[in-house]
């Protein structure tokens, strides 16, 4: 095989998920891949004599329908233990945030991951990584965040990039070592320091891609975060916020005030936030599962962030506490019941606007130019993907145009 590997998907019918692109009809076309990257795409008779001369391998999709490779773009992917336990206890009446309190919660979970090899996490963290391929993820953001210590910290990185390098699937790493107030310091002011000091050699390292914190009244401050996104910044690394989840912490606006690629979670959103974003062009990631999974009732303003054109990303920001899902597809469906998302605005969640709030313009469209990563659904249209749950039609998932 030659390294350009030019492969021809003939019999498609492609929903390119770019903005313009009709929802009701497909583009009914082939896809020439080449080199990892849409090389083509469009109606077989239109096909230039000299792509077809290349072409080294064939597939008939036999009218499936083709979308781009998923992309999740919030998880917490790494982590040893689980909190089955405290579900229990959350079904008995205690809330999330009384459990955190009482030193249960991320912090349990800190300790679990504290105490696991590299060897052990990594293994947990690819059998995790392959579900969510399983169901057509080719892009996966990975944060730090159960280490709440230099090496720990350090360790959850360096096992998101080994796992990069491992599974055929793009990691983005993400640094939230500013998720919870590790019990050994005396005041977050203080731990903030720390973590300001480890920032700076991650980054230089090449572990960090972003930098996000957990801004919240059982996490820290907007201005501690605000301290957090300035060193990161400094350093020409992005941001993005776990912002106002459980309370309005005014999050969204610092966030937007310092560029971020993305606001994450938004129960509270204020409308003065939806505007900063919206003014920032930073995307609102929308997490279904965790608002499920907390029973929460107050559902992010989705009218208002719809109306100011703020992209909306979903993700399952699976984590061993308030999401404990790997199905980017339930997800779907839980935008659109929770949410009152559309079908349409669903899949753009997982796709287009996810790229964004990665800072990734290479994918989450099918274009000329962009990388081959895509989803061959055994379905009529992909409505039906936001429409079921438990069910999973993936035929292909094609990864920089390496067919399965
Ligand atoms: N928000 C969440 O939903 C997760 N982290 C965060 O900042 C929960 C993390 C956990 O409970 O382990
Ligand atoms: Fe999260």
């Amino acid at each position: 095989m030659k390294a350009s590997n030019v492969t021809l998907l003939r019999n498609a019918r492609v929903w390119t998920m770019a903005a313009e692109a009709p929802w009701d009809a497909p583009q009914e076309c082939v896809v020439v891949m080449a080199g990892g990257l849409i090389d083509w795409l469009g109606p077989l008779a239109h096909l230039p004599a000299a792509k077809t001369a290349a072409i080294e391998h064939e597939f008939d999709l036999g009218g499936r329908a083709v979308t781009p490779g998923l992309i999740d773009c919030h998880t917490h992917l790494i982590y040893a233990g689980t909190r089955a336990a405290e579900f229990e206890r959350r079904l008995q009446g205690e809330t999330y945030e009384s459990i955190a309190q009482s030193g249960g919660g991320i912090r349990a979970t800190v300790a679990a991951t504290r105490q696991a090899t590299a060897a052990s996490l990594l293994a947990d963290a690819m059998r995790r990584a392959q579900a969510l391929m399983n169901e057509g993820v080719t892009t996966v953001e990975i944060k730090s965040g159960y280490g709440l210590e230099e090496a720990t910290e350090r360790r959850m990185l360096a096992t998101a990039r080994t796992l990069g390098q491992t599974l055929p699937i793009t990691v983005k790493t993400t640094a939230l070592a500013a998720h919870a107030v590790p019990a050994e310091y005396e005041s977050a002011d203080a731990y903030i320091d720390a973590v300001i000091g480890w920032l700076g050699p991650w980054i230089d390292d090449g572990l960090v891609d972003a930098v996000d914190v957990f801004c919240e009244r059982i996490g820290f401050s907007a201005r501690q975060t605000q301290r957090v996104f300035e060193a990161a910044l400094a350093r020409g690394c992005p941001v993005k916020l776990h912002a106002e989840q459980l309370s309005w912490q005014g999050g969204c606006e610092l966030a937007s005030a310092y560029g971020a690629l993305s606001c994450d979670h938004l129960e509270h959103l204020s409308e003065a936030g939806v505007h900063a974003m919206a003014s920032a062009g930073t995307v609102a990631v929308l997490l279904p599962g965790a608002y499920y999974y907390l029973r929460e009732t107050q559902r992010p303003p989705v009218d208002l962030l719809r109306r100011a054109k703020v992209p909306i990303a979903i993700a399952t920001d699976h984590n061993p506490g308030s999401s404990p899902t790997l199905s980017p597809l339930l997800m779907l469906n839980m935008a659109a019941t929770f949410f009152h998302l559309t079908p349409a605005e669903a899949l753009a969640g997982l796709t287009c606007h996810a790229a964004t709030a990665l800072g990734l313009r290479d994918r989450g469209v099918i274009a000329e130019g962009r990388r081959a990563d895509l989803c061959v659904w055994d379905v009529d249209h992909p409505r039906e993907l936001t429409y079921a749950f438990g069910v999973n039609p993936l035929h292909r998932r094609v990864f920089a145009g390496q067919m399965p």
